[in-house]
């Protein structure tokens, strides 16, 4: 069967973020390298298919952040398959090198170094430099940099081999689609970590019921996404698509659905704990349902499952044995609420922060709000960046007042929706704000959140963080720990400490829904919840459509446990005010 294909916006996403990569360690100009990092993450989320905009001859520039020049480059892509500027700086510089700049304390200046006096242009060379003791020879690194590196060479590792929960989401539903064609595909789930909604994703894991298996993974591999078949046979397959995902296939009889759904679900430490519950029970649990002796007592549906062990149906984004399964008993036996009633993105009235084109983001403050209030919205802020170093464009009082007074006006004609008066507000390195008190009196909420001097002690960070919180006109501590997935660690900073500090001050933490932050994780969620300290889940969105990444938050928040109560967002606009008021 022929195969026709177009590039998916994956892989151009990829295509630019490893030129951005190559530029930056290349010495190119910042403005230009983050114009191709932004499009990267701009397409690699976004629903339209760029490939599918070329062949119809759209205008490219209408997508957020693509200029003419990246539009020439896009077309580039779609039809030819390759991005020549890139081939040629990987010609140049080898292609591993930009995995080094996902090591903890090399930044392209660095990497560039290494490079040019070691001829490092790979993961493993690095180690092998670090080990002989090469790097804190040079210029500008030292001992600690020589440790850091190599503590660190092994999470780059593992972590590189990993995709982001939003962007393996973008080959899930095609491919459902394609094994839900087939007349004898009964029915059909994505399963695994995916399904977990963890924040990156291996590989991905499917379920489908079926009485002739060889067959439906027969149909399957013709699938178009298929680029590589790594096994093949009667039961399951496992394949690499040309995203560079790798799928496992597994087909089973109708009535063990259930069973194999609940198995390859996982988590792999939910699966044990729940045999070991089985087991006490005289029981067995495996793919192909739970027995008792010889005999089948559930395995059509994971609901069956639960039930034959005395629970009741644990949700996937709970499956990572953080007391779900004692929860759950609890539940079944007549304590309603022990299991909770995880947050929804219907609950969600409102969104903390987004950017517009004041500083570093695309639309304008009416552009945002109409698109608030098509998600059915009832208040938006507006959190434009601070001045402040590593800011692009960030407001300064004197901006920050004019856009007070012009959300004020928007206010008097809007219907329906409230933008609320907001700013991103920077923390200095000494722990003071980037703004005066007086400019921050006039906000409705004052988000804090560090951009600069990541390198800090830990000590030093957290008391640098605390004394922020301790302004008592800040409201929500903004993506708690700085991480971006993949390509920076968080800093170094005690997080119990800040879940205590919010707690005695009333500070809100942020669960940032950008798909690449996710931050606070699910297991501090969890700790703030328990703690009792409240959460707000917001987009940070420097778009209008960014506004549709809230879904990624309040996954990440139901892993973490979370209520609707538990999210201030949740709330009414004159409830949201009180809890506004420190
Ligand atoms: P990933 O792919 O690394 O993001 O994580 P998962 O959770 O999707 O793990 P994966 O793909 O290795 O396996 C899918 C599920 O299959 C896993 O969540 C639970 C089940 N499973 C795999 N290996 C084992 C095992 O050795 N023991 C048990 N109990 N379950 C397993
Ligand atoms: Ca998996
Ligand atoms: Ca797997
Ligand atoms: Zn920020």
């Amino acid at each position: 069967m022929e195969r026709t294909r177009t590039i998916s916006n994956a892989d151009i996403a990829r295509m630019l973020y490893a030129y951005a990569d190559l530029l930056e360690i290349e010495g190119a100009n910042a403005y230009r390298v983050r114009a191709y990092r932004n499009a990267s993450s701009t397409i690699a989320v976004m629903s339209r298919d760029v490939a599918e905009m070329v062949h119809q001859g759209e205008d490219l520039t209408e997508i957020w952040g693509i200029g003419e020049a990246l539009a020439e480059k896009l077309q580039e892509i779609v039809t030819t398959g390759r991005l020549q500027v890139l081939d040629e700086l990987e010609h140049k510089l080898g292609p591993g090198i930009a995995t080094l700049l996902k090591v903890r304390g090399l930044g392209p200046k660095r990497v560039n170094i290494l490079y040019q006096q070691l001829g490092i242009t790979s993961l493993d060379k690095l180690e092998e430099a670090a080990q002989m003791g090469r790097i804190r020879e040079l210029r500008g690194f030292g001992e600690q940099t020589e440790r850091t590196i190599l503590e660190d060479i092994e999470r780059v590792r593992r972590e590189s081999q990993r995709v982001l929960w939003a962007v393996a989401d973008q080959a899930v539903g095609p491919l459902i689609a394609y094994l839900r064609e087939d007349p004898n595909v009964e029915i059909v789930s994505a399963a695994g970590s995916y399904r977990r909604g963890q924040e990156t994703v291996g590989d991905l894991d499917v379920v489908a019921a079926s009485d002739v298996g060889g067959q439906v993974i027969r149909r399957y591999l013709q699938y178009g996404e298929v680029e590589e078949v790594l096994s093949e046979g009667e039961t399951r397959s496992s394949v690499r698509l040309r995203s560079g995902l790798q799928v496992d296939l597994r087909v089973v009889p109708r009535e063990s659905y259930g069973a194999a759904l609940q198995y390859l679900t996982g988590s792999k430490e939910h699966g044990v704990a729940l045999r070991g519950r089985a087991q006490r029970q005289g029981l067995k649990v495996n793919e192909y349902g739970v027995f008792r002796g010889e005999e089948r007592i559930a395995g059509e549906t994971e609901e069956g499952i639960y039930e034959a062990l005395g629970l009741v149906m644990i949700p996937p984004e709970l499956r990572e044995n953080r007391g779900e399964i004692d929860a759950a008993d609890r539940e079944r036996h007549g304590r309603e609420g022990a299991l909770p009633h995880l947050l929804t993105l219907d609950a969600m009235r409102g969104d903390l922060q987004a950017h517009t084109d004041a500083s570093d983001g695309a639309s304008t403050l009416e552009e945002m709000a109409r698109a608030a209030q098509e998600r059915g919205y009832a208040y938006l802020a507006i959190t434009d960046h601070s001045r402040h170093i590593g800011v692009t464009n960030g407001l300064d009082p004197e901006r920050l007042a004019r856009q007070v007074e012009a959300i004020d006006r928007l206010n008097e004609v809007l219907e329906g929706i409230m933008l609320l008066k907001g700013s991103e507000v920077d923390i200095r390195e000494d722990g003071t704000l980037a703004l005066p008190d007086d400019t921050l009196e006039l906000l409705d909420v004052v988000i804090i959140a560090v951009h600069s001097h990541f390198d800090l002690s830990r000590e030093a960070q957290t008391e640098r963080i605390l004394r922020a919180m301790d302004n008592p006109r800040a409201h929500i501590l903004g993506h708690p720990t700085g991480r971006v997935i993949g390509e920076r660690p968080p800093y170094d900073v005690d997080v119990p400490r800040l879940i205590e500090a919010a707690r005695e001050r009333g500070v809100i933490l942020e669960i940032n829904a950008q798909p690449q932050r996710l931050d606070l994780d699910d297991v501090y969620a969890k700790a703030a919840k328990d703690a009792g300290v409240l959460m707000a889940v917001s987009t940070d969105a420097h778009h209008a459509t960014q506004l549709g990444a809230m879904r990624f938050g309040v996954m990440q928040a139901r892993r973490g446990w979370l209520e609707a109560r538990d999210v201030v967002n949740t709330r009414p606009l004159e409830e949201l005010r009180a809890l506004l008021r420190r």
